[in-house]
């Protein structure tokens, strides 16, 4: 029984949401949704997933000064598939963004669709406007890539979410040069008979606390009407980030509003972007709600720490 849940919620929904949606788009879209997130020079950028009429997806640019109104969307697509990048041949999907400050640039982790199976890619940008693509980083089935926004121990760290064997867990693994990942191991594992059985992935990019790395992760369950995808957390090692030092028994944000529970895949919460103000200790959660709109939620990133130190059960 959680201790937890005495009235509070830890992630609280702005009253806004959606903060955007394909009606409000400057060009004919089928849904936006499932955005990278930065805070940059006083704004918050994102790369928004936008579905086109063919069921193909792009990226596009879309900026705010608080990160919650009066967006400044791109008026045209600004990634979209590359036809010399075979892998993209069936889109692109839903980027993470990190900042690496030793390269002084971003680095967005995005499904790229191919014929044979979804696989993550890595594309560089200063600007999020311009992009340097580096391929496909490991072979299909993949999704759900990020690096991790800085080094670790002179290493870069992934986490991404292969399919092997039809098991659909939580991998990490680590590079000299962002081209050649070993060292592969399973992070977080899904949890049979639990909200989080039948697939797990990364939500946003990791988020370096004093406790460790905070892992906001999607835990999805099968039901007879479709697939349930929540939201739960885990807490890493900062310099052994491959050792669990907490996980959430619970999940803590998860489809309850209608604009969760209406769209092209209902029943659908999924973090993909978060911004941390630093000196306010708020965590803004862009998730993307129902496969069709980007939407808000904010939390104390102190109140999430004290739930996973001592009031999680893992
Ligand atoms: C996952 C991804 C996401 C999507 C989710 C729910 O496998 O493809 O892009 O939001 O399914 O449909």
């Amino acid at each position: 029984m959680s201790k937890f849940n005495h009235g509070r919620e830890l992630f609280r929904r702005y009253g806004g949401n959606p903060i955007l949606s394909p009606e409000r788009w400057p060009y004919l879209a089928n849904s936006t949704f499932n955005p990278g997130a930065v805070r940059h020079n006083g704004e918050t950028w994102l790369l928004v997933r936008v579905e086109d009429m063919r069921g193909f997806s792009h990226l596009t640019f879309a900026r705010s000064k608080d990160g919650i109104t009066n967006w400044q969307i791109d008026e045209e697509p600004t990634l979209v598939p590359d036809p010399v990048y075979n892998e993209e041949q069936w889109g692109i999907e839903d980027p993470r963004i990190v900042w690496l400050p030793e390269r002084e640039e971003f680095a967005v982790t995005y499904v790229s669709f191919s014929k044979d199976g979804p696989m993550v890619s890595l594309a560089l940008s200063r600007d999020l406007r311009h992009f340097v693509r580096k391929g496909a980083m490991l072979p299909p089935e993949d999704k759900d890539a990020s690096l991790f926004p800085r080094l670790i121990k002179d290493r870069y760290v992934l986490i991404h979410r292969p399919i092997i064997r039809g098991e659909a867990h939580i991998w990490i693994a680590f590079s000299p040069d962002l081209r050649y990942w070993g060292d592969h191991k399973i992070l977080i594992p899904v949890r049979p008979g639990w909200w989080d059985s039948t697939r797990v992935g990364l939500g946003p990019p990791p988020i370096e606390t004093p406790e460790g790395w905070l892992i906001i992760y999607h835990g999805v369950r099968m039901t007879v009407s479709g697939a349930l995808y929540r939201v739960g957390l885990a807490l890493l090692d900062l310099e052994e980030p491959w050792k669990i030092i907490r996980r959430s028994d619970e999940w803590v944000f998860g489809p309850r509003e209608p604009y969760e529970r209406v769209g092209d895949v209902p029943g659908v919460t999924f973090p993909t972007g978060a911004v941390l103000n630093e000196d306010t200790g708020e965590l803004m959660l862009y998730y993307g709600a129902a496969d069709t709109t980007v939407c808000l939620a904010t939390a104390r990133l102190d109140e999430v720490l004290d739930y996973l130190l001592h009031e999680a059960d893992g």
